[in-house]
């Protein structure tokens, strides 16, 4: 459980974030693809995407990077309470996607490398343990959603 000081640390950077939210879900995204290749795979849409110059150019990624941001902004926006939120993004990463939560720990330690590197003066050392903290909690909610989908993750 994060503290409501951890909260306002996770919340304030996210309002730096919004502020460019493709720009940013796109890099993401890329990293994402780049670093661990295995997760491009899983990606009808993107899979045939060769280098990263492909990827930086295109549209649907950028629109895909606003589509995850969003997401994962309204989960933070929850403090939490986010079950209901949660519920179909978990159903859809565990029964159609099948995405590991391996996938989901590659995802979280881009998107603090990427927030670190944009907002060096707003993302101090406890706005990111704050960070790590609430994404960790997500990973573990979608962990115990996907076993009652039958998915072990
Ligand atoms: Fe995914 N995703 N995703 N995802 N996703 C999403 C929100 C995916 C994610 C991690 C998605 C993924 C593979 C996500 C996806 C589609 C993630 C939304 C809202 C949608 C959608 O509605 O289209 C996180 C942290 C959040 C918030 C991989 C790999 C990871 C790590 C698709 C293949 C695929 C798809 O549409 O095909």
């Amino acid at each position: 459980e994060l503290s409501d000081q951890e909260w306002k640390h996770v919340l304030d950077i996210w309002t730096k974030v919004e502020s460019k939210l493709p720009e940013h879900g796109h890099e993401v995204i890329i990293r994402l693809l780049q670093e661990h290749p295995e997760t491009q795979e899983r990606f009808e849409k993107f899979k045939h995407m060769k280098t990263a110059d492909e990827m930086k150019s295109s549209e649907k990624m950028k629109q895909h990077g606003n589509t995850v941001f969003t997401a994962l902004g309204n989960i933070l926006k929850q403090k939490g309470n986010h079950a209901e939120v949660l519920k179909p993004l978990a159903k859809s990463h565990a029964l159609e996607h099948k995405i590991p939560v391996k996938y989901l720990e590659f995802i979280s330690e881009i998107i603090v490398k990427v927030i670190a590197e944009k907002y060096p003066a707003d993302f101090g050392a406890d706005s990111q343990a704050a960070m790590r903290k609430a994404l960790e909690l997500f990973r573990n909610d979608m962990a115990s959603k996907y076993k009652e989908f039958g998915y072990q993750g």
